[in-house]
């Protein structure tokens, strides 16, 4: 993955690697110790290819704040099983038209967000879908975009995702749901 990202990425750039236990909270403590104008997140067992840095960082500067790698626009795929995939857009769907978000992959783990845009809108720390936090309640004040991207099979490892993390999402939406009416 380093070698992959070294190949792509033409900027000065750091990588940090966060093995904080929970993903969204491990992100929190990458965006803190962080230095760079962009933060990009991206999954660790390859189903995030760096090849698409250029276009997200491309896209990011020209003036989005938030930049999804997105499965659910044309041109964008994933490789996972059909019952995942399922289970993935009906997720997004409820959450898309709950917080009336354009944006269709918005469980995406695949991001690059403008730093001041992450610690603004600090995220909940618990569970996966970080991001689902981050559109939430940046909803109305940060300009956000889709790229489509293929999320490949994993090349290592074993998945974290559990029926536990369905569970977590659900708690996730719920929780945003109070705080945006407050
Ligand atoms: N630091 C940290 N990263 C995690 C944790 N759980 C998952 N991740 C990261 O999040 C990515 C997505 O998790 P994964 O288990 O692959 O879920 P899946 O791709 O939905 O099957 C992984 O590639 C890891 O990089 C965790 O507890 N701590
Ligand atoms: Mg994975």
């Amino acid at each position: 993955l380093l070698a992959k990202i070294a190949e792509y990425v033409s900027e000065p750039y750091e990588v940090l690697v966060q093995t904080e236990k929970g993903l969204g909270y491990a992100v929190m403590c990458g965006v803190e110790r962080s230095r760079g104008e962009y933060i990009l997140v991206c999954d660790s067992d390859g189903s995030h290819n760096p090849k698409y840095i250029p276009q997200l960082l491309e896209l990011a500067k020209n003036g989005n704040d938030i930049v999804i790698g997105s499965r659910y626009v044309k041109g964008g795929a994933t490789q996972d099983s059909l019952d995942r995939e399922l289970i993935s857009r009906v997720y997004c769907k409820f959450a898309q038209l709950i917080f009336r978000l354009k944006v269709r992959d918005n469980m995406s783990g695949f991001v690059l967000v403008k730093r001041r845009v992450f610690l603004l809108y600090t995220i909940d720390t618990f569970g996966f879908k970080f991001v689902l936090s981050l559109l939430a309640r940046s909803r109305k004040h940060c300009s956000v975009v889709e790229y489509p991207i293929v999320f490949e099979q994993r090349k290592m490892g074993i998945s974290k995702a559990s029926p536990l993390e369905a569970v977590r999402t659900l708690r996730l939406i719920f929780h945003l749901c109070a705080g945006n009416k407050e």
